[in-house]
């Protein structure tokens, strides 16, 4: 269904263009034998500008094209003319967008808001003519100085999706059913596990109060960790939501005990970042459209001590609730640090 490739980190050669030099040059009328100096500066390099922007939801951009060098000024003209600026170079990324130095993984940039701009590669400034090396003992100067060189950076881009609420759970689970069911998005359902390979965001309308965006993600297994499964670099996709719903299958459809698959969904998030497992949760129990689901619930709940919000994603049952529940913990939940 995708025709595009989802692309959430990149490593991008980003070059500031040359400033132009500044320039010699003397007057030249009819009638005046030594004219004074007039040589214009050189123009500003262009810069390499990023700048979010909520209708660009991969890096794919980067992706393709990863070195990227902003044109170079013009270089300064007779009569004070100064060289034209180099044309700078915007490249647009999804809001969440993380920029590291490549080199030292120092953070330069964290651009969240839609419409956030960031010079990460600055054109070189203009040299100077040589108008304006004139001084009093010295009329006729030959002096000027060359444009400065752009900055370069060699950068990491690392998208971090910016949603409030973050869907977890074991594939098959019933994730993208229930975006599917609460949300206008259609994210793929399928009766086998890894259905999701990407993150995909579902908007949740509480008229006319606010919106609340729900981010589903690949499932997690055990040992995601060490590389199971999709791995777990996919949660940092849940790294900047402000409230979890786990999500347990409790009629056990592939086998395993829920009680065991909560278990293991909090120690692996434990060991993605520690920050998870303390960020608000709400455990919804789904499937309980199937009998099975009535005979593991008491067990879960003992063995737990958490009693789950039931739900069947697929029969729509206990929606309402849930969406409640989500909306009452958004209201009490304070907006996100910006300090991840
Ligand atoms: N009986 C029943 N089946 C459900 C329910 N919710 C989801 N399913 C089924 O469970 C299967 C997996 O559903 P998905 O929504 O794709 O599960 P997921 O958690 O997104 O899975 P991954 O993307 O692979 O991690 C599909 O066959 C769904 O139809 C439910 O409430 N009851
Ligand atoms: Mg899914």
């Amino acid at each position: 269904m995708k025709s595009h490739k989802f692309v959430e980190t990149a490593k991008a050669s980003l070059i500031g263009g040359r400033g132009g030099n500044g320039c010699v040059n003397f007057r030249r009328e009819k009638g005046v034998p030594r004219g004074g100096p007039d040589g214009g500066d050189g123009g500003r390099g262009g810069h390499v500008l990023i700048q979010t922007d909520r209708n660009t939801d991969s890096l794919i951009a980067l992706y393709y094209q990863p070195c990227r060098r902003a044109e170079d000024g013009g270089h300064g003209k007779g009569k004070q003319q100064t060289g034209r600026n180099g044309k700078d170079i915007l490249i647009l990324v999804p809001c969440g967008t993380e920029i590291r130095d490549e080199a030292n993984r120092e953070l330069l940039a964290d651009l969240v808001a839609h419409g956030e701009l960031f010079i990460i590669a600055r054109g070189g400034r203009g040299g100077l003519g040589n108008c304006h090396f004139t001084t009093s003992t010295h009329q006729t100067p030959r002096e000027h100085t060359a444009g400065e060189p752009g900055e370069e950076k060699t950068v990491r881009l690392d998208l971090k999706i910016v949603a409030d609420v973050g869907l977890i759970g074991y594939p098959n689970a019933g994730k993208s059913t229930l975006l599917s069911v609460i949300s206008h998005a259609h994210p793929k359902i399928a009766a086998y596990p890894f259905t999701t390979l990407n993150p995909i965001i579902g908007t949740l309308r509480f008229e006319p109060y606010t919106d609340i965006t729900v981010v589903d993600i690949p499932g997690l297994i055990q040992g995601a960790h060490r590389g199971a499964g999709l791995g777990h670099a996919f949660l940092r996709h849940v790294e900047r939501t402000r409230f979890l719903v786990l999500i347990i299958d409790m009629a056990g459809t592939d086998g395993r005990h829920p009680a065991d698959d909560y278990a293991i969904l909090m120690d692996e998030l434990g060991r993605h970042s520690a920050d998870l497992i303390r960020r608000p949760a709400l455990v919804v129990a789904n499937k309980m459209d199937l009998p099975a689901a009535a005979g593991y619930l008491p067990e879960f709940v003992q063995r737990t001590g958490i009693q789950p919000l039931a739900i069947s994603a697929k029969n729509r049952e206990g929606l309402e609730t849930l969406k409640q529940a989500l909306f009452d913990a958004m209201i009490k939940i304070r907006p996100p640090a910006q300090d991840h």
